[in-house]
């Protein structure tokens, strides 16, 4: 059965094209910087949203009909998905995809029956990766949905709902390992709280700590060598999610002596709710090594919600794309469009053109960083605001050779510092000629 009829497999047709069923700037096999556009970008389509998400919002129903979710049982719904979303990879062409556990599997009555259910879906999948070539970005857990998390999973307070939890996540740990997953995702879920007049945080907090040791062991034991991350959200659903922002992620980590087995996935739309940018998010994960995975979407600044929309902002996607350049480019990690189509957009087709559309706009993200970091254009302002740091002065600060009362001396003796033009408007300007 063909889910996605009338569409071809998408061609890149350059940008004189007016195709909208075209990639005008999405050209898999180009080279830029040393590496073909595909190894650079690692698009993924996320299951939940373009297969799941049937346009629901809190005040309707779903208003998108699709073939495959036409069956009174929910197993025959499942491999039906599973063959629509292998066809809507291959057409579109995207290298990889990401799943939670429930999305393709759903829950039965216990949980040895759910696993069941699950084993059977993956190996359906398993198929299907090996015939098309198309490989797992990551896997994940969905501990959010089920009425028992309404308290969260390894924050709740019952250590019953913990220990469930915990199964729930060794036996999506195995799947993704069986289906040769590149990493594995934690997303908070519900860990965080409504009010504190029924929350211990601190107790909650280190059951978290002790969920994510317990995880990586579990990892070492069967020998998954994916990389773990944890995805921020500052909220949503719970008015304050325990992941807040990168910051707060990496203080976690490092108290729990987590932060060499974690890296971060950033998704733009959280990182606006944070009331950071995009930019911001990636840049701090840069600058301490954490940074691992995207997941490519954008908000609205309008609306205070996580809206997923797909994202087309090219400064956006610009300005990621210099610093995932600057920092060696994705290893394991790529770009997953955690994103929905509208609620109106109900054809199958507007699936096709919302990921052509983020598709292209990260790839002209891609160029436009790499003429950037190899013209040169800002003539590198940032290390000559800086050079003072590789004088005397400043290199013996760096070094720890001076304190407080060398630096006393040094001041009585200089007077009054010099200062600099911040010159942000030029640089403003000079970014706009590359937009
Ligand atoms: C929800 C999150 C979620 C994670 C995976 O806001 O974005 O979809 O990416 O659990
Ligand atoms: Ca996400
Ligand atoms: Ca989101």
């Amino acid at each position: 059965m063909e889910y996605f009829p009338g569409i071809t497999p998408i061609q890149y047709e350059g940008p004189d094209s007016k195709n909208p069923l075209a990639f005008k700037h999405y050209n898999p096999g180009e080279v830029v910087m040393g590496k073909s556009m595909a190894e650079h970008l690692r698009f993924s389509v996320c299951y939940w949203h373009t297969f799941k998400s049937l346009g629901a919002d809190p005040f309707g129903p779903g208003t998108m009909i699709r073939e495959y979710n036409n069956s009174s049982d929910p197993m025959k719904i499942a491999e039906m998905t599973m063959d629509a979303a292998f066809e809507f990879f291959t057409k579109l062409g995207a290298p990889f995809w990401c799943f939670h556990d429930r999305d393709i599997a759903p829950e039965a009555d216990n949980l040895l029956e759910t696993n069941k259910r699950l084993d059977h879906i993956v190996q359906i999948a398993k198929k299907k990766q090996d015939e098309t070539g198309i490989k797992l970005l990551w896997g994940t857990t969905n501990m959010f949905s089920h009425r028992r998390f309404l308290a969260g999973a390894s924050t709740n307070p019952s250590p019953a709902v913990y220990a469930y939890a915990a199964s729930q996540v060794k036996k999506a740990m195995e799947v993704t390992h069986e289906l040769g997953g590149a990493g594995y995702v934690f997303w908070g879920g519900r860990e965080g709280y409504d009010t504190l007049l029924n929350t211990d945080m601190k107790r909650e907090l280190d059951h978290l700590g002790a969920f994510m040791n317990m995880a990586v062991d579990y990892k070492k034991k069967i020998g998954f060598d994916g990389q773990f991350y944890i995805e921020p959200k500052p909220k949503e659903p719970t008015k304050h999610q325990y992941d807040f922002d990168a910051g707060s992620c990496y203080a976690f980590l490092q108290k729990y002596g987590l932060a060499d087995q974690f890296k971060l996935n950033i998704e733009a739309n959280h990182a606006t709710l944070a009331g950071h940018t995009f930019h911001h998010e990636l840049a701090y994960c840069a600058a301490n090594g954490i940074l691992g995975s995207v997941d490519a979407n954008r908000g609205d600044l309008l609306l205070g919600w996580d809206t997923d929309q797909f994202p087309t902002d090219l400064y956006d996607t610009s300005l990621a794309m210099c610093i995932i350049l600057q920092n060696g480019g994705f290893t394991t990690g790529g770009l997953n469009f955690d994103a929905k189509v509208r609620r109106q957009s109900i054809d199958p087709d507007d699936l096709f053109h919302a990921h052509i559309g983020g598709m292209d706009a990260f790839a002209r993200g891609l160029k436009i960083a790499a003429r950037i970091l190899e013209e040169k254009p800002f003539g590198g302002f940032i290390q000559k605001r800086y050079a003072g740091w590789d004088e005397q002065l400043g290199a013996d600060i760096e070094n720890g050779k001076v304190g407080f009362e060398e630096l006393e001396a040094y001041t009585l003796k200089n007077g009054e510092p010099a200062v600099q033009s911040g010159r942000q408007e030029m640089l403003e300007n000079i970014l706009n000629e590359y937009i």
